[in-house]
């Protein structure tokens, strides 16, 4: 009898008596064969239900149930999960207990993602655009073999700077993205970030020498967050130590957001604040921190950098200055940061994700600065529960041997302007500015040639899906590695599917102290559709630079652990494990940069205005807030019918509008009225009257509003994407793309 590696890991997992009953369903397995018109995948009932699977396998002993390590593939969080399959199929998804970022818990977008192994919208074949604007069916042979001859062109002519790689970080696109570009001769990748969290990365490299601080949640005293709802943005490991320090006694938490979140509406405090003036808020508190000397002043002896400099400024930004800004007032200010001051160091201004200034507004960057200037007065930083500053893993992973050297990386200059001797200097790299790619190609004509595209739909994620559109169609070959018939591949000269995150292997990845690796659950359901190890060989094959990926993903794998002592063997079998962490040392704290005042920044952080401005210009003008709902993500799942459907049983996609403008406006719950931007189309949107919103915001939830003719489901989930809202631009410090810069008008119809 053959039994396959993986169906023996699963056996081992579920125990002796299992072992009999699956050795006996393998021929069941084998025999199994999924019908073309088949439904989406069908989850049992007792989907989650502590089930004992000893048990569970005697009763339905012709079942073979195996599991799989891997991490949920549905956002950015990376948690870390068990993949459970039942006679060859994708059964269920449990948290994987070891991972960090999980910690045994998945939130629903892991469950109803599950569909994009099974889903109708699938990229099957190699897709090749014709002259009609549709797609035709082309084989692996062709589409390597027309690209190859496109890249070798391109090279030919000098111009391999002018090629780029584009995706949504992840490890495995990042080693063969990267290594694929360096081959070719070109400097650029760029990833989504610019439309997430670019602003904070600038922000805390430029100050605290590092991006990502991490906030201490699970032993802090006093946990401020501004913009960040960690019960809807969620990473689940996160979310379960706010949700500790939530019922934690003698623990204070405080949401600063325009609207009452999931989070907020379980806090001890909700202080709405005018959208767009976190930094005049956060200014008010370091004022009072100063000139009542609150601060930590063993603290900032020791690590400050410039302080004189910035208690020059600091006197102006009084509360009731930050009152008139934020419409906070002053006595809520002054209490807040007394309040700060007598629970630090045990204590943090959370860094923050995306919402308040990732990457919304013309402040973010500058924003962020005074966050790290907070944290300092407060000696949080580097303090158990506090901010923390992270650690490296003990002994990194190894690399291919001397057979497989890396492409050198060339030094021509990046096609996005990103970095030293670019036109965005403190653009942090490698993030990147995609849509700056995108204007490049429109204003000049040739300069961008070839875009590869994996996993990133920058097309509908960015604001401005027109311009954006406009740019990614006026390369002169654009390639999407997709699962999906996204905006983006919409755009495509070729499309190349990729099989999905169930039917693949992948890179070892690190989050954390947690390594993680994904490992193959089940066999690919369309077989034409290849993982990324694949594909970039192949492509680099056919460009003329196929030597430098002469190597397997295993033997690739087997020498990233190898300085860790752990077999694949151990690695496949467990998924995900913990890894001895170094603690990173304390970077001074820059209060002023010099190297701003070299490009005409300010050397501290002074109050800068949204490029919008901070009022509504009319009465019928709100700022657009885009925000995470907890079931569904960017733009990716609004056509998953387990996840969309909630959207349609519980109206969610309504625009929040504040109960007073709402009356001014003559305007009722549910209500359809027109919204438009200037410049922008008119949409037609249902309003959500509530008290849970500042007046000045009109709240959009995020994800909605999809434009490809291929997600039909989400055609009928409806609702309004916020990017057919917002104006192209760039923040003038980090370059990102600045998501919520408009008033939108509303009329009622
Ligand atoms: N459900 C779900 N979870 C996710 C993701 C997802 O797509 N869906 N994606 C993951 C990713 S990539 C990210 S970046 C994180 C994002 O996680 P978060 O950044 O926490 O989520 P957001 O909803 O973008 O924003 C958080 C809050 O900021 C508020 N906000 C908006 N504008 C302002 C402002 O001007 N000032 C202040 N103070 N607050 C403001 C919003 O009302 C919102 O409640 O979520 C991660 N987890
Ligand atoms: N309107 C709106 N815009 C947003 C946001 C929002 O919430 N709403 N969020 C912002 C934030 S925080 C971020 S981080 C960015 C995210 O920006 P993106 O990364 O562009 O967002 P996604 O929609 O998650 O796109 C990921 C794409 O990867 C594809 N994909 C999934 N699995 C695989 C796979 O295994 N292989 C391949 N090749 N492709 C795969 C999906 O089909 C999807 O098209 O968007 C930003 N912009
Ligand atoms: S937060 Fe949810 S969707 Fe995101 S990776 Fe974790 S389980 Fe998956
Ligand atoms: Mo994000």
């Amino acid at each position: 009898m053959q039994i396959s590696r993986r169906h023996f890991i699963g056996v081992s997992a579920v125990g002796v008596l299992a072992a009999g009953a699956a050795a006996a369903g393998i021929i069941g397995a084998r025999n199994f064969v999924r019908s073309e018109d088949e439904p989406l995948v069908q989850l049992p009932d007792d989907i989650g239900d502590d089930l004992d699977f000893d048990n569970f396998v005697e009763e339905r002993e012709a079942a073979v149930i195996t599991r799989h390590g891997s991490f949920c593939n549905a956002c950015s969080s990376h948690c870390g999960m068990w993949i459970y399959t039942k006679n060859g199929r994708v059964w269920k998804v449990r948290g994987h207990e070891d991972h960090n970022r999980s910690r045994g818990k998945l939130c629903a977008r892991a469950h109803g993602h599950l569909e994009w192994v099974y889903g109708a919208a699938r990229v099957r074949t190699p897709l090749k655009r014709t002259p009609g604007g549709g797609f035709e069916a082309i084989s692996w042979e062709q589409a390597t073999q027309e690209i190859g001859d496109k890249l070798r062109e391109v090279i030919a002519d000098g111009d391999a700077e002018r090629i780029f790689w584009g995706h949504n970080p992840r490890q495995t696109g990042v080693f063969y993205g990267t290594r694929f570009m360096h081959a070719l001769g070109s400097s650029t990748v760029v990833t989504h970030n610019a439309a997430c969290n670019t602003g904070i990365h600038c922000g805390f490299i430029q100050t605290i020498g590092r991006q990502g601080p991490s906030a201490d949640r699970a032993r802090s005293n006093y946990l401020m967050m501004i913009g960040r709802n960690y019960g809807e943005g969620i990473r689940t490991a996160e979310m379960t130590q706010v949700a500790g320090a939530l019922k934690r006694e003698g623990t204070k938490t405080v949401c600063v957001d325009p609207r009452l979140s999931a989070t907020a509406a379980l806090a001890d405090e909700w202080i709405p604040i005018r959208p767009g003036t976190d930094m005049a808020f956060i200014l008010g508190m370091c004022n009072v921190l100063v000139s009542e000397d609150l601060y930590d002043r063993e603290f900032i002896d020791e690590y400050a950098v410039g302080f004189d400099r910035f208690l020059e400024t600091i006197g102006q930004y009084t509360p009731e200055w930050a009152e008139e800004i934020t419409t906070i007032p002053a006595d809520t200010i002054r209490r807040l940061a007394r309040e700060m001051a007598a629970a630090a160091p045990t204590c943090f201004v959370d860094p923050s994700w995306k919402g308040a200034f990732g990457a919304n507004y013309a402040n973010c960057s500058e924003t962020t600065r005074t966050v790290a200037y907070i944290n300092a007065l407060l000696g949080t930083i580097g303090r158990p529960g506090g901010l923390g500053i992270g650690s490296a893993m003990a002994t990194g992973f190894g690399n291919l041997n001397e057979d497989h050297p890396p492409p050198a990386a060339p030094t021509v200059p990046r096609l996005d302007g990103a970095g030293r001797g670019g036109e965005f200097p403190f653009a942090p790299i490698p993030q990147g500015l995609p849509h700056n790619i995108a204007r490049k190609a429109i204003e000049e004509p040739g300069s961008v040639r070839v875009g590869f595209i994996r996993h990133f739909n920058p097309v509908r994620t960015f604001p401005d899906y027109y311009h954006m559109k406009e740019g990614f169609e006026a390369f002169e070959m654009l390639v999407v590695m997709e699962t999906h018939m996204t905006e983006t591949a919409m755009c495509a000269d070729y499309i190349l599917p990729e099989c999905t995150f169930a039917e693949r292997e992948e890179v070892v990845e690190q989050h954390g102290n947690t390594i993680a690796m994904r490992t193959v659950a089940i066999d690919k359901v369309h077989p034409e559709t290849k993982p990324l190890d694949e594909i970039v060989p192949m492509l680099a094959e056919a460009a003329g630079v196929g030597e430098y990926f002469r190597f397997t993903l295993e033997e690739l794998n087997t020498a990233r652990l190898a300085p860790l002592g752990i077999s694949m063997e151990e690695m496949r079998e467990r998924g995900a494990m913990t890894v001895e962490m170094n603690p990173n040392s304390m970077n001074p704290v820059r209060f002023y940069n010099e190297d701003y005042v070299e490009q005409g920044f300010n050397g501290v952080a002074q109050w800068t205005e949204p490029a919008t401005g901070y009022i509504p210009p009319a009465n019928n003008q709100f700022r657009l807030l885009n925000v995470k709902q907890g079931y569904h993500s960017h733009a990716a799942t609004a056509n998953v019918e387990k996840l969309g459907q909630i959207t349609i049983d519980y109206n969610t996609n309504r625009l929040w509008m504040n109960t007073s403008k709402a009356a001014e406006l003559g305007i009722n719950d549910n209500d359809w009225v027109e919204v438009s931007s200037p410049g922008s189309e008119t949409f037609r949107a249902q309003i959500y009257v509530t008290q849970k919103v500042h007046p000045d915001a009109l709240v959009f939830p995020g994800g909605y509003g999809n434009r490809t003719p291929y997600f039909e489901f989400s055609a009928k989930v409806g609702g309004v994407n916020p990017n057919d809202l917002v104006p192209f631009r760039m923040e003038p410090i980090s370059g990102h793309a600045m998501l919520q810069e408009a008033f939108v008008t509303v009329r009622r119809i």
